[in-house]
């Protein structure tokens, strides 16, 4: 080969190595398309849930397109709730997106739309909310709170309150907010809370209704639980923050003093409950944290990486009271 045809070559193979080199690189590479299902907001922690995922998903590089539920979330249009979402899980197999993470309105009726996203090969990460599978393998993972656990945390909370104030000996009559019918907060904080409690006789949950995890609905059945009760009424155990700040002020509109005459825990520790608690008008809230994003996209990543990625990733989370609501306020950032 003469000079010339030398030259050649190597700029030829120099082309070809800077051609594979922009296609696999980042300028090029298609850009990791992420469907996320969530569910409609029902207050402050889901809107800090939605964001976390969105800004996470943005610091990473992937697209994130969100669908939610419905306009309207509570036990009554929970069946709504429920078959919209799956219509946006069913979108988002259509359009074959490379990851589908979602968190389900209700715990059950998802089987088929999961096995749906099985067949047409697109890995499904549930976040949050726990759903009721029979097959796991329908599920990459699942990354949030154990919710069971929650109401337990809330169930000892109370007891060794209950110790420490010397109030064991008498009856306790206990009200429940619950989250809306059917939903994995719902059943799950009942039945931990229910479990704890069992061995304290003296423990009475008298009342317990869904107030649909929001603000105005839990003052509302708050409302309710008091003149059905004629205020006779030792602790609000609430599914979540939202409820228990709505049931805070039917308390003080009944005219008694919320966080002392009667016990306030609530679910979640939103920056707000940590300012009730401060202020001595709730006693305790058992964190659940909405900050998934982060986890949710190192996940992603592992997936895209063929890397192996446990079943069940749990987050991490504290109980709130008086001994430390204050120096975590600075800090809460929804
Ligand atoms: O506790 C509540 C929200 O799914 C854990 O949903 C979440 C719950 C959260 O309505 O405030």
């Amino acid at each position: 080969m003469n000079h010339l045809g030398t030259k050649k070559l190597v700029l030829l193979v120099g082309a070809f190595f800077l051609f594979s080199f922009l296609c696999t690189s980042a300028a090029f590479a298609k850009k990791v398309v992420i469907g996320f299902v969530q569910i409609t907001p029902e207050g402050i922690w889901r809107t800090a849930n939605t964001e976390s995922v969105q800004n996470a998903a943005k610091e990473a590089g992937y697209e994130l397109i969100l669908k939610i539920g419905s306009m309207n979330y509570s036990s009554a249009s929970a069946k709504d709730t429920l078959q919209t979402q799956i219509l946006g899980m069913k979108e988002f197999i259509a359009k074959r997106v490379d990851v589908i993470a979602f968190t389900p309105s209700q715990i059950d009726g998802w089987e088929d739309v999961l096995k749906e996203a099985k067949a047409a090969g697109i890995p499904v990460i549930n976040i949050d909310r726990a759903v009721n599978i029979s097959d796991r393998s329908l599920l990459v993972t699942h990354l949030g709170s154990d919710m069971i656990e929650e109401g337990r945390r809330a169930g000892r909370w109370l007891v060794n309150y209950l110790k420490k104030t010397g109030a064991m000996d008498k009856k306790i009559r206990i009200v429940q907010l619950e989250g809306v019918k059917g939903s994995t907060p719902a059943i799950h904080r009942a039945q931990g809370f229910a479990e704890i409690i069992k061995d304290y006789p003296n423990l009475q949950i008298v009342q317990s209704k869904p107030a649909d995890l929001t603000h105005s609905t839990g003052q509302e059945v708050m409302t309710e639980f008091l003149n059905t009760e004629n205020g006779n009424i030792d602790v609000v155990f609430s599914h979540n923050d939202e409820m228990a700040l709505g049931a805070i002020e039917a308390i003080k509109k009944y005219g008694k003093k919320p966080g002392k005459d009667i016990i306030i825990i609530g679910v979640d520790a939103v920056k707000k409950a940590l300012e009730a608690i401060v202020a001595g008008e709730m006693n305790a809230t058992i964190e659940c944290n909405p900050l998934l994003g982060p986890q949710l996209m190192a996940a992603v990543k592992d997936l895209q990486a063929g890397k192996e990625i446990p079943k069940r990733i749990v987050t991490k989370e504290e109980d709130f009271d008086q001994t430390n609501a204050a120096q975590a306020l600075p800090s809460r950032m929804y």
